[in-house]
């Protein structure tokens, strides 16, 4: 038995067509149905529907063979006994920096102020921070980074950005480009040790799928 770890939202929808490649086709959707462990069209295949951040984890343990995460979520995971064989070029977005429209975040930098920053990724925030010499108290949070300075909660924050629609809508610009995310396709290392047979084909087929 293959045991794929999956997120629902945006990584669900845009790994459809690359399963699809390797003949696996999910039997339920999880957006209407509120079941975790779901079949395939191939009966050795089934999926686990977790929580995008969990993902690596599932992986990391050997409970999942393969699993699908992004990019900003791996680097906080840190990627312990994971092989990451693929870029699937899906789920895209941007790693950044955002502040409160009328903040002068360069020139808070220049004269070397010490920001307050809220998000949910402190590892990326922390070196990056670092590697730019900028002093800053990160804040811990799990979601809508968005409202953070604006309640008065940070500086700025470090997040995500795909359209930028978020951010405009909250009256946020974009002062630093971090780094370019997609998601990747992660593989329990011991998994493909002892099942390279099974999973070769899958990794190759997914490989010939991608954009
Ligand atoms: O919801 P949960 O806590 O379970 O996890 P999650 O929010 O991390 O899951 P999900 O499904 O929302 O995101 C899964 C993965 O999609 C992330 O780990 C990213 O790798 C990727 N991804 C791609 C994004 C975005 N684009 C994205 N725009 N993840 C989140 N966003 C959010 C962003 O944080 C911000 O709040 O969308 C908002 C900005 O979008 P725009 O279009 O307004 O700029
Ligand atoms: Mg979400």
């Amino acid at each position: 038995m293959i045991t794929i770890a999956l997120s629902k939202g945006r990584i669900f929808e845009e790994t459809l067509p690359l399963l699809a490649a390797a003949g696996i086709v999910p039997l339920e959707n999880p957006e209407q149905s509120r079941k975790l462990i779901i079949g395939t069209s191939r009966p050795d295949v089934r999926v686990v529907i977790v929580r995008a951040s969990d993902v690596p984890t599932y992986v990391q343990y050997g409970a999942a063979d393969l699993g699908i995460a992004g990019k900003d979520v791996l680097i906080e995971h840190g990627g312990t006994g994971l092989y990451q064989p693929l870029d699937l070029k899906i789920a895209q977005c941007r790693m950044c920096v955002a502040t409160p429209a009328g903040f002068d975040y360069v020139a808070a930098v220049r004269r070397g102020a010490r920001l307050r920053v809220a998000t949910k990724y402190i590892n990326t925030a922390r070196e990056h921070f670092a590697a730019k010499g900028v002093h800053v108290d990160l804040i811990k949070l799990y979601g809508s980074m968005e409202l953070a300075p604006l309640a008065g909660l940070a500086d700025a924050i470090v997040d995500l950005v795909s359209s930028g629609g978020t951010l405009r809508a909250n009256h946020l610009v974009e002062v630093e480009d971090i780094m370019p995310i997609s998601s990747r396709l992660i593989v329990n290392q011991a998994s493909l040790k002892m099942k390279r047979g099974t999973l070769q084909p899958v990794i190759d087929a997914i490989e010939g799928a991608i954009q």
